[in-house]
Protein backbone atom coordinates (compact mmCIF):
# COMPACT_ATOMS: atom_id res chain seq x y z
CA UNK A 1 0.00 0.00 0.00
CA UNK A 2 1.50 3.59 -0.98
CA UNK A 3 0.68 6.49 1.47
CA UNK A 4 -2.04 7.51 -0.31
CA UNK A 5 -3.96 4.31 -0.03
CA UNK A 6 -2.84 3.69 3.48
CA UNK A 7 -4.77 7.08 4.39
CA UNK A 8 -7.74 6.21 2.66
CA UNK A 9 -7.51 2.65 4.87
CA UNK A 10 -7.16 4.32 7.93
CA UNK A 11 -10.13 7.08 7.36
CA UNK A 12 -11.97 3.88 6.65
CA UNK A 13 -10.55 1.50 9.56
CA UNK A 14 -11.58 4.65 11.78
CA UNK A 15 -15.28 4.82 10.90
CA UNK A 16 -15.55 1.18 11.36
CA UNK A 17 -13.88 1.40 15.22
CA UNK A 18 -17.12 3.95 15.78
CA UNK A 19 -14.97 7.31 15.43
CA UNK A 20 -16.88 10.11 14.74
CA UNK A 21 -13.90 13.26 15.84
CA UNK A 22 -10.66 13.41 14.62
CA UNK A 23 -7.73 15.90 15.95
CA UNK A 24 -4.90 16.71 13.44
CA UNK A 25 -1.84 19.20 13.53
CA UNK A 26 -0.03 20.29 10.69
CA UNK A 27 2.74 18.80 9.09
CA UNK A 28 4.38 17.05 5.42
CA UNK A 29 5.07 13.42 6.31
CA UNK A 30 1.73 13.31 7.92
CA UNK A 31 0.39 15.16 4.71
CA UNK A 32 -1.68 12.33 3.16
CA UNK A 33 -3.72 11.25 6.57
CA UNK A 34 -4.10 15.07 6.51
CA UNK A 35 -5.82 15.11 3.14
CA UNK A 36 -8.10 11.98 3.75
CA UNK A 37 -9.19 13.91 6.88
CA UNK A 38 -9.88 16.81 5.35
CA UNK A 39 -12.19 14.74 2.64
CA UNK A 40 -13.75 12.39 5.70
CA UNK A 41 -14.66 15.75 6.94
CA UNK A 42 -16.13 17.31 3.91
CA UNK A 43 -17.77 13.98 3.21
CA UNK A 44 -19.72 14.15 6.92
CA UNK A 45 -18.11 10.61 7.81
CA UNK A 46 -16.32 12.33 10.32
CA UNK A 47 -15.68 15.90 12.11
CA UNK A 48 -11.83 16.95 11.86
CA UNK A 49 -10.17 19.90 14.33
CA UNK A 50 -7.10 21.31 13.67
CA UNK A 51 -4.77 21.96 16.35
CA UNK A 52 -1.41 23.81 15.88
CA UNK A 53 0.61 22.59 18.63
CA UNK A 54 0.58 18.96 19.44
CA UNK A 55 0.14 19.16 23.05
CA UNK A 56 -3.00 20.70 23.03
CA UNK A 57 -3.92 18.48 19.98
CA UNK A 58 -3.62 16.13 22.30
CA UNK A 59 -5.57 17.00 25.07
CA UNK A 60 -8.26 18.12 22.79
CA UNK A 61 -8.62 14.40 21.85
CA UNK A 62 -8.33 13.15 25.72
CA UNK A 63 -11.46 15.84 26.49
CA UNK A 64 -13.38 14.40 22.86
CA UNK A 65 -12.62 10.91 24.32
CA UNK A 66 -13.67 11.25 27.80
CA UNK A 67 -17.06 12.50 27.22
CA UNK A 68 -17.52 10.16 23.90
CA UNK A 69 -15.83 6.91 25.16
CA UNK A 70 -15.27 5.89 21.49
CA UNK A 71 -11.45 6.09 19.79
CA UNK A 72 -10.33 9.51 19.02
CA UNK A 73 -7.35 9.91 16.65
CA UNK A 74 -4.95 12.53 17.21
CA UNK A 75 -2.41 12.85 14.28
CA UNK A 76 1.03 14.56 14.35
CA UNK A 77 3.76 14.22 12.05
CA UNK A 78 7.35 13.17 12.66
CA UNK A 79 9.63 13.73 15.05
CA UNK A 80 9.39 16.01 18.20
CA UNK A 81 5.43 16.39 17.44
CA UNK A 82 5.06 12.90 18.70
CA UNK A 83 6.79 13.87 22.13
CA UNK A 84 4.29 16.74 22.36
CA UNK A 85 1.51 13.96 22.87
CA UNK A 86 3.11 12.49 25.72
CA UNK A 87 1.24 14.13 28.49
CA UNK A 88 -1.92 13.53 27.28
CA UNK A 89 -1.01 10.15 26.55
CA UNK A 90 -0.44 9.18 29.90
CA UNK A 91 -3.11 10.96 31.43
CA UNK A 92 -5.46 8.54 28.86
CA UNK A 93 -3.32 5.34 30.33
CA UNK A 94 -3.76 6.37 33.74
CA UNK A 95 -7.60 7.01 33.07
CA UNK A 96 -8.38 4.60 30.48
CA UNK A 97 -9.76 6.74 27.80
CA UNK A 98 -9.58 5.74 24.01
CA UNK A 99 -7.32 8.33 22.63
CA UNK A 100 -5.29 7.09 19.34
CA UNK A 101 -2.06 9.31 18.35
CA UNK A 102 -1.25 8.42 14.88
CA UNK A 103 1.73 9.24 14.20
CA UNK A 104 3.67 9.71 10.93
CA UNK A 105 7.00 8.24 10.36
CA UNK A 106 9.60 8.19 7.94
CA UNK A 107 10.16 4.56 6.31
CA UNK A 108 12.24 2.47 8.46
CA UNK A 109 15.39 2.45 6.57
CA UNK A 110 16.02 6.20 7.38
CA UNK A 111 16.15 5.17 11.13
CA UNK A 112 19.25 5.86 12.90
CA UNK A 113 20.36 8.43 10.00
CA UNK A 114 20.64 11.80 9.82
CA UNK A 115 17.73 11.88 7.96
CA UNK A 116 15.44 15.41 8.69
CA UNK A 117 13.17 15.04 11.34
CA UNK A 118 13.62 11.38 11.80
CA UNK A 119 13.97 9.17 15.48
CA UNK A 120 12.82 6.19 17.26
CA UNK A 121 9.03 6.59 17.37
CA UNK A 122 8.62 3.05 18.20
CA UNK A 123 7.04 2.01 21.27
CA UNK A 124 7.31 5.58 22.42
CA UNK A 125 4.66 6.02 25.22
CA UNK A 126 5.52 3.29 27.38
CA UNK A 127 2.56 0.83 28.69
CA UNK A 128 0.22 2.14 25.78
CA UNK A 129 -0.13 -1.01 23.06
CA UNK A 130 1.81 -0.21 19.42
CA UNK A 131 0.52 -0.82 16.74
CA UNK A 132 2.02 -0.21 12.87
CA UNK A 133 -0.58 -1.30 10.98
CA UNK A 134 -4.13 0.21 10.07
CA UNK A 135 -5.41 -3.11 10.01
CA UNK A 136 -4.63 -3.73 13.40
CA UNK A 137 -6.88 -1.06 14.81
CA UNK A 138 -10.01 -2.63 16.79
CA UNK A 139 -12.43 -0.59 18.83
CA UNK A 140 -11.12 -0.69 22.51
CA UNK A 141 -10.53 0.91 25.99
CA UNK A 142 -7.20 2.93 27.02
CA UNK A 143 -4.89 4.48 24.77
CA UNK A 144 -3.13 3.30 21.47
CA UNK A 145 -0.18 4.30 19.25
CA UNK A 146 -0.41 3.92 15.63
CA UNK A 147 2.73 4.97 14.09
CA UNK A 148 2.62 4.98 10.68
CA UNK A 149 6.03 4.35 7.85
CA UNK A 150 4.79 6.97 5.25
CA UNK A 151 6.74 7.13 1.85
CA UNK A 152 6.92 9.41 -1.04
CA UNK A 153 4.78 10.19 -2.49
CA UNK A 154 2.92 12.51 0.30
CA UNK A 155 0.53 14.03 -2.31
CA UNK A 156 -1.52 13.15 -4.99
CA UNK A 157 -4.42 14.77 -6.84
CA UNK A 158 -7.22 12.39 -6.57
CA UNK A 159 -11.20 11.97 -5.64
CA UNK A 160 -11.12 10.77 -2.51
CA UNK A 161 -13.57 7.75 -1.82
CA UNK A 162 -14.10 5.77 1.03
CA UNK A 163 -15.57 2.50 1.77
CA UNK A 164 -16.29 2.77 5.64
CA UNK A 165 -15.76 -0.84 7.92
CA UNK A 166 -18.74 -2.28 9.03
CA UNK A 167 -18.72 -0.77 12.66
CA UNK A 168 -17.09 -3.00 15.29
CA UNK A 169 -18.30 -2.99 18.83
CA UNK A 170 -16.21 -2.64 21.75
CA UNK A 171 -16.19 -5.98 23.36
CA UNK A 172 -17.36 -6.21 26.80
CA UNK A 173 -15.72 -7.08 29.98
CA UNK A 174 -17.45 -10.50 31.65
CA UNK A 175 -18.16 -9.42 35.47
CA UNK A 176 -17.51 -12.61 36.96
CA UNK A 177 -16.12 -11.49 40.77
CA UNK A 178 -18.89 -10.12 42.69
CA UNK A 179 -18.17 -9.26 45.99
CA UNK A 180 -21.18 -9.50 48.44
CA UNK A 181 -21.52 -7.43 51.34
CA UNK A 182 -23.94 -9.38 53.74
CA UNK A 183 -22.99 -6.71 57.02
CA UNK A 184 -24.69 -3.45 56.62
CA UNK A 185 -23.76 -1.53 60.27
CA UNK A 186 -20.81 1.13 59.98
CA UNK A 187 -20.81 1.27 56.15
CA UNK A 188 -19.46 4.06 54.01
CA UNK A 189 -19.73 4.27 49.96
CA UNK A 190 -16.68 6.20 48.99
CA UNK A 191 -16.78 6.90 44.85
CA UNK A 192 -13.60 8.52 43.73
CA UNK A 193 -12.81 9.39 40.16
CA UNK A 194 -14.83 8.04 37.61
CA UNK A 195 -16.98 5.67 39.84
CA UNK A 196 -19.76 6.33 37.75
CA UNK A 197 -23.48 6.03 39.03
CA UNK A 198 -23.61 2.63 40.14
CA UNK A 199 -21.62 4.01 43.60
CA UNK A 200 -24.72 6.40 44.33
CA UNK A 201 -27.03 3.77 43.47
CA UNK A 202 -26.01 1.13 45.79
CA UNK A 203 -25.34 4.07 48.67
CA UNK A 204 -28.94 4.91 48.11
CA UNK A 205 -30.55 1.28 47.84
CA UNK A 206 -29.28 0.46 51.27
CA UNK A 207 -29.16 3.70 53.00
CA UNK A 208 -25.12 4.34 53.51
CA UNK A 209 -23.53 7.49 53.45
CA UNK A 210 -22.17 8.40 50.05
CA UNK A 211 -18.70 10.41 50.35
CA UNK A 212 -18.19 11.44 46.40
CA UNK A 213 -15.77 13.15 44.20
CA UNK A 214 -16.84 15.77 42.26
CA UNK A 215 -15.77 13.91 39.49
CA UNK A 216 -17.09 10.45 40.55
CA UNK A 217 -19.92 10.93 38.58
CA UNK A 218 -21.90 9.69 41.42
CA UNK A 219 -22.09 13.08 43.69
CA UNK A 220 -25.60 13.50 44.31
CA UNK A 221 -28.90 12.74 45.79
CA UNK A 222 -29.60 12.71 49.31
CA UNK A 223 -27.28 10.15 50.70
CA UNK A 224 -24.05 12.38 49.33
CA UNK A 225 -22.44 14.02 52.50
CA UNK A 226 -21.38 16.90 50.87
CA UNK A 227 -17.89 17.93 53.58
CA UNK A 228 -17.10 14.49 53.81
CA UNK A 229 -13.43 15.79 53.32
CA UNK A 230 -13.85 17.49 57.18
CA UNK A 231 -16.40 15.25 58.72
CA UNK A 232 -13.29 12.42 57.84
CA UNK A 233 -11.34 14.52 60.44
CA UNK A 234 -14.25 13.59 63.16
CA UNK A 235 -13.48 10.72 65.70
CA UNK A 236 -16.93 10.31 66.55
CA UNK A 237 -17.59 9.51 62.93
CA UNK A 238 -14.96 7.50 61.82
CA UNK A 239 -14.30 5.26 65.30
CA UNK A 240 -17.58 3.96 64.09
CA UNK A 241 -16.60 3.20 60.55
CA UNK A 242 -15.95 -0.86 60.25
CA UNK A 243 -16.20 -1.19 55.94
CA UNK A 244 -15.70 1.14 52.88
CA UNK A 245 -16.81 0.21 49.81
CA UNK A 246 -15.40 1.78 47.17
CA UNK A 247 -15.19 2.71 43.53
CA UNK A 248 -13.35 4.47 41.17
CA UNK A 249 -10.07 5.76 41.82
CA UNK A 250 -9.73 8.46 44.45
CA UNK A 251 -6.87 11.01 44.85
CA UNK A 252 -8.17 13.77 46.05
CA UNK A 253 -7.69 14.44 50.11
CA UNK A 254 -5.41 12.87 52.53
CA UNK A 255 -8.29 11.80 55.23
CA UNK A 256 -9.56 9.64 52.13
CA UNK A 257 -6.28 8.62 51.61
CA UNK A 258 -6.01 7.45 55.25
CA UNK A 259 -9.78 5.83 55.52
CA UNK A 260 -8.26 3.82 52.64
CA UNK A 261 -5.46 2.87 54.42
CA UNK A 262 -7.13 2.06 57.86
CA UNK A 263 -5.93 -1.83 58.52
CA UNK A 264 -8.77 -2.04 61.17
CA UNK A 265 -11.78 -1.89 58.83
CA UNK A 266 -12.98 -4.20 56.25
CA UNK A 267 -12.32 -2.26 52.81
CA UNK A 268 -14.17 -3.88 49.40
CA UNK A 269 -12.75 -2.23 46.64
CA UNK A 270 -14.17 -2.59 42.80
CA UNK A 271 -11.50 -2.08 40.63
CA UNK A 272 -7.87 -3.61 41.48
CA UNK A 273 -4.75 -2.32 42.82
CA UNK A 274 -4.24 0.39 39.76
CA UNK A 275 -7.34 2.34 41.10
CA UNK A 276 -6.46 2.16 44.61
CA UNK A 277 -4.30 5.03 46.01
CA UNK A 278 -2.09 2.87 48.25
CA UNK A 279 -0.25 -0.66 48.31
CA UNK A 280 -3.21 -2.83 49.29
CA UNK A 281 -3.16 -5.11 52.71
CA UNK A 282 -4.77 -8.03 53.49
CA UNK A 283 -8.09 -6.21 54.39
CA UNK A 284 -8.63 -5.21 51.23
CA UNK A 285 -11.17 -7.12 48.71
CA UNK A 286 -10.67 -6.43 44.96
CA UNK A 287 -14.26 -7.03 42.93
CA UNK A 288 -15.56 -6.26 39.66
CA UNK A 289 -18.85 -5.41 41.31
CA UNK A 290 -20.73 -5.80 44.76
CA UNK A 291 -23.96 -7.25 46.01
CA UNK A 292 -26.00 -6.24 49.08
CA UNK A 293 -28.94 -7.66 50.33
CA UNK A 294 -30.75 -5.17 52.92
CA UNK A 295 -31.21 -1.84 54.44
CA UNK A 296 -28.80 -0.26 56.72
CA UNK A 297 -30.16 1.65 60.09
CA UNK A 298 -31.23 5.04 59.00
CA UNK A 299 -29.43 6.41 62.40
CA UNK A 300 -26.27 5.21 60.67
CA UNK A 301 -26.85 7.84 57.69
CA UNK A 302 -28.68 10.33 59.55
CA UNK A 303 -25.87 10.88 61.50
CA UNK A 304 -23.76 12.13 58.57
CA UNK A 305 -26.33 13.88 57.52
CA UNK A 306 -26.63 15.89 60.25
CA UNK A 307 -23.48 16.45 60.84
CA UNK A 308 -22.78 17.62 57.22
CA UNK A 309 -25.98 20.16 57.77
CA UNK A 310 -23.82 21.41 60.69
CA UNK A 311 -20.37 21.31 58.80
CA UNK A 312 -21.99 23.40 55.59
CA UNK A 313 -23.81 26.11 57.88
CA UNK A 314 -20.63 26.26 59.78
CA UNK A 315 -18.65 26.79 56.55
CA UNK A 316 -20.51 29.29 54.90
CA UNK A 317 -20.90 31.36 57.95
CA UNK A 318 -17.28 32.04 57.65
CA UNK A 319 -17.22 32.71 54.00
CA UNK A 320 -17.43 36.08 53.65
CA UNK A 321 -18.12 36.36 49.53
CA UNK A 322 -14.20 37.38 48.11
CA UNK A 323 -12.65 33.52 48.50
CA UNK A 324 -11.60 31.40 46.17
CA UNK A 325 -14.33 28.92 48.32
CA UNK A 326 -17.23 31.46 46.91
CA UNK A 327 -15.70 31.35 43.91
CA UNK A 328 -16.31 27.40 43.45
CA UNK A 329 -19.57 27.43 45.17
CA UNK A 330 -20.91 30.01 42.43
CA UNK A 331 -19.35 27.98 39.56
CA UNK A 332 -20.92 25.08 41.14
CA UNK A 333 -24.38 26.56 41.31
CA UNK A 334 -24.41 27.67 38.13
CA UNK A 335 -23.82 24.09 36.23
CA UNK A 336 -27.46 22.88 35.63
CA UNK A 337 -28.49 19.23 35.16
CA UNK A 338 -27.21 18.16 31.97
CA UNK A 339 -24.84 20.62 32.29
CA UNK A 340 -20.79 20.14 31.83
CA UNK A 341 -18.31 20.88 34.43
CA UNK A 342 -14.50 20.70 33.69
CA UNK A 343 -12.11 21.79 36.68
CA UNK A 344 -8.57 21.77 37.20
CA UNK A 345 -6.58 20.46 39.83
CA UNK A 346 -5.34 21.95 42.81
CA UNK A 347 -7.58 23.98 44.79
CA UNK A 348 -10.67 24.21 41.67
CA UNK A 349 -10.92 20.73 42.33
CA UNK A 350 -10.67 20.70 46.45
CA UNK A 351 -13.13 23.96 46.94
CA UNK A 352 -15.53 21.93 44.63
CA UNK A 353 -15.18 18.81 47.17
CA UNK A 354 -15.52 20.72 49.77
CA UNK A 355 -18.63 22.54 48.89
CA UNK A 356 -19.91 21.43 46.00
CA UNK A 357 -23.27 20.81 46.17
CA UNK A 358 -25.11 17.06 45.36
CA UNK A 359 -27.69 18.14 42.47
CA UNK A 360 -30.28 15.46 41.64
CA UNK A 361 -30.15 15.79 38.14
CA UNK A 362 -26.84 14.29 37.22
CA UNK A 363 -24.44 16.75 35.79
CA UNK A 364 -20.92 15.55 33.73
CA UNK A 365 -17.42 16.36 35.87
CA UNK A 366 -14.14 16.06 34.37
CA UNK A 367 -11.15 16.19 35.84
CA UNK A 368 -8.12 14.37 34.52
CA UNK A 369 -7.50 13.16 37.74
CA UNK A 370 -5.48 10.27 36.45
CA UNK A 371 -2.49 12.12 37.39
CA UNK A 372 -3.89 15.70 37.85
CA UNK A 373 -1.82 17.48 35.71
CA UNK A 374 -2.31 21.07 35.46
CA UNK A 375 -1.16 20.87 31.71
CA UNK A 376 -4.04 20.63 29.26
CA UNK A 377 -7.16 21.88 30.94
CA UNK A 378 -8.14 24.11 28.61
CA UNK A 379 -7.88 21.92 25.54
CA UNK A 380 -9.50 19.12 27.53
CA UNK A 381 -12.37 21.60 28.35
CA UNK A 382 -12.92 22.27 24.74
CA UNK A 383 -12.20 18.91 23.83
CA UNK A 384 -15.27 17.81 26.58
CA UNK A 385 -17.92 20.61 25.57
CA UNK A 386 -17.55 19.78 21.44
CA UNK A 387 -18.62 16.10 22.42
CA UNK A 388 -21.69 16.16 24.29
CA UNK A 389 -24.85 18.38 24.03
CA UNK A 390 -24.56 20.34 27.40
CA UNK A 391 -27.36 22.60 28.82
CA UNK A 392 -24.58 24.27 29.63
CA UNK A 393 -20.30 24.07 29.75
CA UNK A 394 -18.27 25.76 32.50
CA UNK A 395 -14.70 25.07 33.13
CA UNK A 396 -12.94 26.00 36.23
CA UNK A 397 -9.25 26.46 36.71
CA UNK A 398 -6.46 28.22 38.68
CA UNK A 399 -4.64 30.63 36.91
CA UNK A 400 -1.24 28.69 36.80
CA UNK A 401 -3.44 25.85 34.81
CA UNK A 402 -5.26 28.82 32.79
CA UNK A 403 -1.57 30.28 31.77
CA UNK A 404 0.29 26.59 31.50
CA UNK A 405 -2.61 25.38 28.87
CA UNK A 406 -3.32 28.66 27.20
CA UNK A 407 -1.76 27.56 23.99
CA UNK A 408 -5.58 25.42 24.15
CA UNK A 409 -7.08 29.01 22.81
CA UNK A 410 -4.40 28.92 19.39
CA UNK A 411 -7.88 27.62 17.07
CA UNK A 412 -8.06 28.94 13.82
CA UNK A 413 -11.22 30.61 12.12
CA UNK A 414 -12.63 27.75 10.96
CA UNK A 415 -12.53 24.98 13.40
CA UNK A 416 -15.50 23.73 15.26
CA UNK A 417 -15.77 25.96 18.76
CA UNK A 418 -17.61 25.44 21.59
CA UNK A 419 -20.03 27.41 23.81
CA UNK A 420 -17.93 27.39 27.11
CA UNK A 421 -16.98 29.86 29.69
CA UNK A 422 -14.19 29.41 30.92
CA UNK A 423 -13.47 30.76 35.05
CA UNK A 424 -10.39 31.27 35.73
CA UNK A 425 -10.15 32.29 39.42
CA UNK A 426 -6.76 34.24 39.63
CA UNK A 427 -4.89 34.68 42.80
CA UNK A 428 -1.51 34.95 41.15
CA UNK A 429 0.15 31.73 41.20
CA UNK A 430 -0.25 28.40 43.12
CA UNK A 431 -2.25 28.39 46.16
CA UNK A 432 -2.51 24.71 46.93
CA UNK A 433 0.83 24.63 48.63
CA UNK A 434 0.22 27.13 51.07
CA UNK A 435 -2.16 24.73 52.71
CA UNK A 436 0.26 22.01 52.23
CA UNK A 437 3.31 21.18 54.46
CA UNK A 438 5.19 23.57 52.24
CA UNK A 439 2.93 26.67 53.44
CA UNK A 440 4.32 26.33 57.05
CA UNK A 441 6.15 29.25 58.44
CA UNK A 442 9.89 27.71 58.59
CA UNK A 443 10.06 27.75 54.78
CA UNK A 444 7.95 31.10 54.37
CA UNK A 445 11.68 32.30 52.64
CA UNK A 446 11.70 29.86 49.86
CA UNK A 447 8.21 29.67 49.81
CA UNK A 448 6.99 32.62 46.89
CA UNK A 449 9.86 31.76 44.29
CA UNK A 450 10.02 28.09 44.25
CA UNK A 451 6.17 26.88 45.18
CA UNK A 452 3.57 29.64 44.88
CA UNK A 453 5.45 30.92 41.57
CA UNK A 454 3.28 34.03 40.88
CA UNK A 455 3.74 35.45 37.50
CA UNK A 456 1.82 38.73 37.36
CA UNK A 457 0.59 37.67 33.72
CA UNK A 458 -2.03 39.83 32.09
CA UNK A 459 -4.68 37.29 31.56
CA UNK A 460 -6.49 40.01 29.39
CA UNK A 461 -3.32 40.17 26.93
CA UNK A 462 -3.34 36.82 27.06
CA UNK A 463 -6.93 36.38 25.79
CA UNK A 464 -6.39 39.18 23.34
CA UNK A 465 -3.68 37.71 21.57
CA UNK A 466 -5.61 34.75 20.93
CA UNK A 467 -8.66 36.83 19.78
CA UNK A 468 -11.11 35.38 22.42
CA UNK A 469 -13.67 37.05 25.08
CA UNK A 470 -12.07 38.12 28.26
CA UNK A 471 -13.78 39.52 31.46
CA UNK A 472 -12.48 40.71 34.30
CA UNK A 473 -14.99 40.73 37.15
CA UNK A 474 -15.09 40.48 41.51
CA UNK A 475 -16.74 37.27 42.85
CA UNK A 476 -19.96 38.57 43.72
CA UNK A 477 -20.76 39.53 40.18
CA UNK A 478 -19.76 36.04 38.80
CA UNK A 479 -23.61 34.17 39.74
CA UNK A 480 -24.94 36.87 37.37
CA UNK A 481 -22.06 36.83 34.70
CA UNK A 482 -23.06 33.38 34.70
CA UNK A 483 -26.44 32.86 34.33
CA UNK A 484 -26.11 34.85 30.70
CA UNK A 485 -26.47 32.87 27.95
CA UNK A 486 -22.76 31.34 26.47
CA UNK A 487 -21.79 32.85 23.17
CA UNK A 488 -18.53 31.12 22.22
CA UNK A 489 -15.64 30.37 24.44
CA UNK A 490 -15.20 33.29 26.86
CA UNK A 491 -12.71 34.02 29.76
CA UNK A 492 -14.17 35.33 33.09
CA UNK A 493 -11.39 36.15 34.87
CA UNK A 494 -12.16 36.43 38.98
CA UNK A 495 -9.42 37.90 41.41
CA UNK A 496 -8.93 36.54 45.18
CA UNK A 497 -6.54 37.04 47.66
CA UNK A 498 -3.80 34.09 48.07
CA UNK A 499 -2.07 35.94 51.31
CA UNK A 500 -4.47 34.31 54.07
CA UNK A 501 -5.59 30.75 52.57
CA UNK A 502 -4.16 28.49 55.00
CA UNK A 503 -5.26 30.07 57.52
CA UNK A 504 -8.73 30.09 56.05
CA UNK A 505 -8.31 26.46 54.77
CA UNK A 506 -7.50 25.92 58.91
CA UNK A 507 -10.51 27.30 60.19
CA UNK A 508 -13.36 25.79 57.86
CA UNK A 509 -11.96 22.54 58.79
CA UNK A 510 -11.38 23.61 62.32
CA UNK A 511 -15.51 25.07 62.49
CA UNK A 512 -16.70 21.81 60.02
CA UNK A 513 -15.06 19.50 62.78
CA UNK A 514 -16.70 21.22 65.64
C1 LIG B 1 2.15 19.53 34.68
C2 LIG B 1 2.18 19.75 36.15
N1 LIG B 1 3.21 20.45 36.68
C3 LIG B 1 3.23 20.70 38.03
C4 LIG B 1 2.23 20.27 38.84
C5 LIG B 1 2.28 20.55 40.34
N2 LIG B 1 1.22 21.50 40.71
C6 LIG B 1 0.09 21.08 41.30
S1 LIG B 1 -0.94 22.31 41.67
C7 LIG B 1 0.09 23.46 41.05
C8 LIG B 1 -0.27 24.92 41.13
C9 LIG B 1 -1.56 25.24 40.45
O1 LIG B 1 -1.85 26.61 40.55
P1 LIG B 1 -3.24 27.19 40.10
O2 LIG B 1 -3.68 26.55 38.86
O3 LIG B 1 -3.11 28.68 40.09
O4 LIG B 1 -4.24 26.71 41.25
P2 LIG B 1 -4.24 27.13 42.79
O5 LIG B 1 -3.31 26.22 43.52
O6 LIG B 1 -3.80 28.56 42.91
O7 LIG B 1 -5.64 26.94 43.23
C10 LIG B 1 1.25 22.86 40.55
C11 LIG B 1 2.37 23.60 39.94
C12 LIG B 1 1.18 19.52 38.24
N3 LIG B 1 0.16 19.03 38.94
N4 LIG B 1 1.18 19.31 36.90
MG1 LIG C 1 -3.63 30.05 41.55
Amino acid sequence: MNSIQTARRLVERLVGVGTTDAVLSPGSRSGPLALALHAADAQGLLRLHVRVDEREAGFLALGLATIQRRTVPVVTTSGTAVANLHPAMLEALHTGVPVLAITADRPARLRGTGANQTTDQRDFFRGVPFLIDVDQLTPGRGPRHLNLELDEPLVDVIEWRFVADDRLDVPEKATADVAVVDRLAGTVVMAGDGAGATARELAEAVGWPLLAEPTSGARGGSHAITTYRALLRRPDLTDRIERVVSFGHATLSRPVTALLARDDIEIVHVGDQSTFPIPAGANVTFADAVRVDGSADPAWLEAWRSADASAVSAIEAELDGTTAYDVARTVDAAVPGGGLLVVGPSNPIRDLDLLGSAPDAARTVVGNRGLAGIDGMLSTAIGSALAGSFTRAIAYVGDLTFLHGSNGLLIGPGEPRPDLTIVVVNDDGGSIFATLEQGADDYADAFERVYATPTGADLAAVCAGFRIAHRQIAPGDLATVLAEPPDGIEVIEVPVGRAGRRTLEARLMDVAES
